[in-house]
């Protein structure tokens, strides 16, 4: 049995964690925030058979891929309605992976 622990971004994070359970795999949620961008993620716990990790990487990479995304940088701030053209093209999604052994596990 392995432990999948996953990183996403907070937009994929439903649509990725109903494709999960779709599938039948067991998912915890948690609400995490990222230590160099101190932006909120998602943080998702998947326990499953080892042959099954496949299918997690799959789902993963259909509903987390990277995109670009038109952001407001810092400059505009306070800015209102003058804020025309102070916006960057930023990369958004994708989902970091950790692939654990589990030891025991148990429902009581
Ligand atoms: P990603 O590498 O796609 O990471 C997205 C989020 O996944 C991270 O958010 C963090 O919460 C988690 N994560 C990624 N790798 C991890 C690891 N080895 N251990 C634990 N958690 C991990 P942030 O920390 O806010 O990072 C956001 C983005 O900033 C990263 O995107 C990466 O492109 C960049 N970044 C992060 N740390 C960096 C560093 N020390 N130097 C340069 N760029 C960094």
């Amino acid at each position: 049995m392995k432990l999948v622990l996953t990183i996403v971004n907070n937009d994929d994070s439903a649509i990725v964690s109903s494709a999960l359970t779709k599938e039948g795999f067991f998912v915890t949620k948690l609400s995490t925030t990222g230590g160099f961008l101190m932006v909120g993620n998602t943080t998702l716990l998947i326990g499953t058979e080892d042959d099954r990790i496949g299918e997690i990487k799959s789902i993963l990479s259909k509903h987390c891929a990277t995109r670009k995304k038109i952001s407001p940088t810092s400059d505009s701030l306070g800015r209102g309605l003058l804020n025309e053209g102070i916006a960057e093209e930023v990369v958004v999604g994708g989902a970091t992976f950790f692939i654990l052994n589990v030891e025991d596990f148990g429902k009581i």
